[in-house]
């Protein structure tokens, strides 16, 4: 099994939870699109009906307008029944990281409107702490200044060996999220050592935006590996 197969298998596992008439946060990334992807999917073959969905990126909008999925806002539905997205690192509190895809912020307001938060990963996900990955972990930071809050970015968590950097769009140029701000990562030699404070201090920095930590907000946690599917729940 590829880890595409895997992504797909959690995907197909998760849109069990979608029942017709429901008003659906919409995921960004790759195994966040195979979920939109069984969506149209099923609104196509009539099994699923009157769902309304919330995207949580520009480009995840893009993907379910082009399924035919009916589109909505949070302005327009501030409550959203259940959604399901992606994660790059899930701990055993079921705490994760987000954001590697750059939609955090929008992530994150859809993802805590929601009843329920559904997480699909592969299990190359799983970490024993957050951080743990050595991969990015995001932090949406204003345009203004982000050299400054890059370096109290690295500052406060001195202790996990960090290292921070803009993020870069393909052309070299600084990355711009569809909310025209700028992500600074977070590399960490260790895993954090109390994301919950961690959380906290980060958000307070004047001129951050939002961060890659989505701390007790998952209900569920749908995870694919080798030896099949498992579902984590609070
Ligand atoms: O950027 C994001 O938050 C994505 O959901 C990411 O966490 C998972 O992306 P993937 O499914 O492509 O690994």
């Amino acid at each position: 099994l590829t880890q595409d197969d895997l992504k797909k298998l959690a995907a197909d596992k998760a849109v069990e939870y979608v029942k017709s008439g429901m008003v659906l946060g919409l995921g960004t990334g790759s195994t966040a699109a195979f979920v939109v992807d069984k969506l149209g999917a099923l609104l196509k073959s009539g099994t699923l009906s009157d769902i309304v969905g919330v995207p949580t990126s520009k480009r995840t909008q893009e993907q379910a307008l082009s399924l035919g999925i009916p589109l909505s806002t949070l302005d327009a539905h501030p409550h959203i029944d259940l959604a399901i997205d992606g994660a790059d690192e899930v701990d055993p509190s079921l705490d994760l990281v987000k954001g590697r895809g750059g939609a955090l912020l929008r992530e994150k307001m859809v993802e805590a409107a929601a009843d329920e938060f559904v997480v699909v990963v592969d299990d190359s996900k799983l970490v024993t702490g957050l951080g743990g990955s050595g991969l990015a972990m995001p932090v949406e930071v204003v345009q203004f200044c982000w050299n400054y809050n890059l370096v109290r970015l690295q500052e406060l968590f001195k202790e996990e060996g960090c290292e921070a950097k803009l993020r870069l769009d393909g052309g070299g140029k600084p990355y711009v999220t569809d909310n025209s701000n700028y992500i600074v990562d977070l590399y960490f030699k260790t895993p954090i050592r109390d994301s919950g404070a961690a959380g906290r201090e980060i958000a307070a920095l004047e001129g951050v935006v939002d961060h890659g930590l989505f701390l007790d907000m998952a209900t569920a946690v749908i995870i694919a590996g080798g030896s099949g599917i498992s579902v984590k729940t609070k």
